[in-house]
């Protein structure tokens, strides 16, 4: 993408805004609250033709049954490729916030949750992981080793990530993920409209070379002592110092028919040494000529040229979930692109910030009705246990001669739960390979992509 200048209708309107006239630009917003237009709006890529399906759901637990339905992801193991267009704008001299909620009510293993900003000329009918974005944001899950933020900006045709470490949410719960950029350089992460990270394009991403190099002419020279500590050139070893553990018993004499013809040369056995005082070593002093580590000199990197316009962006104009996910069923919802941190963070206290306490109310309560459900089907299992038991015992006094019969009994339905064991481990190991699989397709799709 060649970076042209920004238009003039929207120099005119940053003057506006520079003035303090203007209304927030909303340049975005997607709160899917009439029905199935917004299949009208949100167009799914046909690169593939097993991407999977998004739903308008508020999924299972809510604070608004009705406010709360967003974009849900709604088959396991699956890519996803859905985008929207708007009117395409620069950022020139303006704010940039792009903010949505992700609810992973799934309990989700693997999967992304991030939305992908395109420029206006994306083929949203062939968008696909491959597709040049300008800006990627939200979070990413796969197993625990990884549970990110991500921040990646196109610049010059090359995708930067972030340098820091930004932690994701990753319980069942919406939360608001908010990314602002500055016009001048500088930038803001927000998770549930609380700041996680802040900070400078140029020194959190490697967008630009590094301002200072070091010097390839300077080098260490030959003289410098680096060693804090030396042995004492002075220490000598004592004549007497006995650093002999063992020596020949003093005390021992030859036998008086010791033949060395026959027994071979006889030598004193060894005992140990009593003034033995171990190995010598000279006492360690301070070095007088002790220099510090040597730090290499720095100069101006030839190659680094200031650019004031790392933050800007051409012709933005659509917004994609590009995404994979394991286990589906994560809600997107209340998307916003504008210029005005105020603004969005309004926005995001009406929507997230109003429905999120129903929500957990909600999950809360659906977890304790099914705590209690296992608890009275546990006891159930158990008083049938105790029963069968007490029936078996009663049936074994009673009669005595069917006790073989019965014993064999007993072991057909040993084996019988034994089968039923194995089914239930194979299960198991089944779901586990699929996941495995599916997390390393996962983790490629992610990073394969940006990097
Ligand atoms: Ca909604």
């Amino acid at each position: 993408m060649t970076a042209r200048p920004c238009s003039m209708k929207w120099l005119m309107l940053a003057a506006l805004v520079a003035a303090g006239r203007a209304e927030p630009l909303q340049y975005f917003k997607e709160q899917f609250e009439d029905g199935d237009e917004w299949q009208k709006r949100w167009i799914e890529s046909k690169h593939k033709s097993d991407f999977g399906k998004f739903q308008l759901s508020a999924g299972n637990f809510y604070g608004d049954e009705e406010k709360d339905k967003g974009l849900q992801t709604s088959q396991d193991a699956r890519y996803y490729a859905l985008s929207a267009r708007f009117e395409p704008f620069c950022n020139e001299d303006q704010t940039l916030v792009i903010q949505f909620t992700v609810k992973h009510q799934q309990n989700i293993d693997c999967g992304g949750g991030y939305v992908k900003l395109f420029p206006s000329d994306l083929n949203q009918e062939d968008m696909h992981g491959d597709s040049t974005y300008y800006i990627m944001f939200g979070p990413d899950i796969c197993g625990s080793g990884m549970k990110k933020v991500h921040v990646i900006f196109n610049y010059k045709e090359k995708n930067h990530l972030i340098k820091k470490d930004i932690r994701c949410k990753d319980d069942e719960y919406s939360h608001l993920y908010t990314l602002i950029v500055r016009p001048d350089n500088t930038y803001e992460v927000k998770i549930d409209n609380q700041k996680v990270e802040s900070g400078s394009l140029e020194e959190d991403w490697d967008m630009l070379p590094p301002k200072k190099i070091k010097d390839p002419d300077a080098k260490q020279p030959d003289d410098w002592d680096e060693r804090e500590k030396i042995d004492d050139p002075e220490d000598k070893k004592p004549e007497d110092w006995e650093d002999a553990e063992l020596i020949p018993d003093p005390e021992a004499k030859k036998p008086d028919d010791w033949d060395d013809e026959m027994d071979g040369e006889w030598e004193s056995p060894m005992i140990v040494n009593s003034n033995y005082k171990g190995e010598w070593k000279p006492t360690v002093i301070d070095n007088p000529n002790f220099k510090g580590p040597w730090i290499h000199p720095e100069i101006d990197n030839p190659e680094y040229i200031a650019e004031a316009n790392v933050y800007r962006f051409d012709n933005i104009g659509v917004i994609g979930l590009d995404l994979w996910q394991v286990k589906s069923g994560t809600v997107f919802d209340n998307f916003l692109i504008t210029n005005d941190e105020q603004f969005a963070e309004e926005f995001g206290n009406e929507t997230w910030g109003v429905t999120k306490d129903g929500e957990q109310k909600m999950k809360e309560k659906q977890d304790e009705d099914e705590k209690k459900k296992q608890e009275a089907e546990e006891k159930k299992t158990k008083t049938k246990e105790k029963d069968e038991k007490n029936e078996d015992e009663t049936t074994e006094q009673e009669k005595e001669e069917g006790k073989e019969e019965e014993h064999e009994e007993g072991a057909d339905e040993e084996e019988h739960e034994e089968g039923a064991d194995e089914e239930e481990h194979e299960e198991g190991a089944d779901e586990e390979h699929t996941y495995e699989e599916a997390g390393e397709e996962g983790d490629e799709s992610t990073l394969k992509d940006e990097l």
